[in-house]
């Protein structure tokens, strides 16, 4: 797959100046012409757009924790729980609320200031959606965002999600939508709309991103974000995952991603979504720290801390601690609602 740009340079100047604007009419054409720029250039203008919406030097940090493990009926092709592929992996049932309490205290207290709990459900039924509804009442009320990613819901479901307080639900369209009947079968990429919409319209924030590394061609990842980057309101949280092999998996032994191509990744999608946190999210356990700071300069901003994701490894979590430091980076602090009333406030104030 090349990268060529079919872009006249009347529209190519164009599309360079208005670099920062939030947009959701994005051409394919633009976006392939984004991903064809020279790296210096590309990494430039993502630099350039990350700083006038963010601190560059900070990043959000996030904690994962798998609620329910395994035994998921769907069957997408990277994935450790498919009850289909035989991964070894074992399956854990609904966990109980004091000890997803404990995890969350335990995240806070290294400095994550979300807790994302992620359940190998098709789509989670009321009795599990009550008992999450609680989990997520409890994080909550400990002074943390909270995250959950379940798979489909309706309407409904997302309403009784907001009521508890939910800030933010993860529900990734993972690749283009051609490629995605070669990745799963067992839902539409449709379903996965309906459920963003449903997410949206209940108030909730929408985290949704994809995975590089499954055989997609560079036309699939500038249709994903194209995807992403036109939906009626950009997610307020894009994360870009590598995959993680597992072995078992239709997808154990696909290609790995070229590293420069992981990193231009997360640059269109600074560009494409200014003001969304872009997540450097699985994969990089097996990213070199140089890597990982060139995705922190191409606009990343969010990660995922701890030794485990939901069944696969993380970087140790003493290894991030260094490179934080080394690169000068701190987490996010937690702005809550009160906490920016007060800033604005004291602005008007002062102005
Ligand atoms: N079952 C729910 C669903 O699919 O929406 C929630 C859990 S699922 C594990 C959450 C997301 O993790 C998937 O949508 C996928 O993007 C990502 N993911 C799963 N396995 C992965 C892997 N091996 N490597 C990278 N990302 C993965
Ligand atoms: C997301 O985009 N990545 C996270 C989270 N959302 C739920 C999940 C990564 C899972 C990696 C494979 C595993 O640990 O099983
Ligand atoms: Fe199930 Fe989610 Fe894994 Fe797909 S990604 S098999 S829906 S847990």
């Amino acid at each position: 797959m090349t990268n060529s740009s079919a872009l006249s340079s009347a529209r190519t100047q164009t599309l360079i100046g208005r670099l920062g604007e939030i947009r959701t009419d994005w051409q394919l054409d633009e976006i392939r012409a984004l991903f064809a720029l020279p790296f210096a250039d590309l990494i430039y203008h993502a630099q350039r757009v990350h700083r006038a919406n963010f601190d560059p030097n900070e990043v959000q940090v996030s904690t994962l924790l798998s609620i329910k493990t395994g035994a998921c009926p769907e069957d997408c092709a990277y994935c450790s729980q498919s009850i289909r592929f035989e991964t070894g992996l074992k399956s854990e049932p609904l966990m109980d609320m004091e000890d997803v309490l404990e995890k969350a205290r335990v995240a806070k207290a290294n400095g994550a200031t979300r807790f994302c709990m992620g359940a190998a459900y098709r789509s989670p039924k009321p009795k599990q959606l009550a008992q999450i509804v609680e989990m997520v009442k409890g994080v909550r009320a400990m002074g943390m965002e909270t995250c959950v990613t379940l798979g489909m819901v309706n309407s409904e479901q997302a309403r009784q999600l907001k009521d508890a307080g939910l800030d933010y639900y993860n529900h990734n369209l993972d690749t283009s939508e051609s490629y995605y009947k070669e990745i799963i079968t067992t839902r539409t990429y449709q379903d996965r709309l309906d459920t963003l919409q449903a997410v949206r319209e209940a108030g909730i924030n929408v985290c949704c991103g994809g995975i590089l590394g499954m055989g997609e061609t560079q036309l699939d990842r500038a249709q994903l974000l194209h995807t992403l980057a036109t939906l009626p309101q950009h997610p307020e949280s894009v994360p870009i995952n590598q995959l993680m092999q597992v072995e078992g998996t239709p997808l154990h032994g696909a290609t790995k991603v070229e590293p420069f191509d992981f990193v231009r990744a997360i640059a269109v999608a600074r560009l494409l979504m200014p003001r969304a946190h872009v997540r450097l999210s699985a994969g990089r356990s097996d990213m070199s720290d140089e890597t990982q700071a060139l995705c922190f300069l191409a606009g990343a901003n969010s990660i995922f801390y701890g030794d485990k994701l939901l069944t696969t490894e993380n970087p140790d979590e003493n290894h991030d601690r260094d490179l934080f430091e080394r690169l000068g980076i701190r987490g996010e602090v937690l702005r809550t609602e009160a906490s920016c009333r007060r800033a604005e406030n004291a602005e008007a104030a002062t102005a």
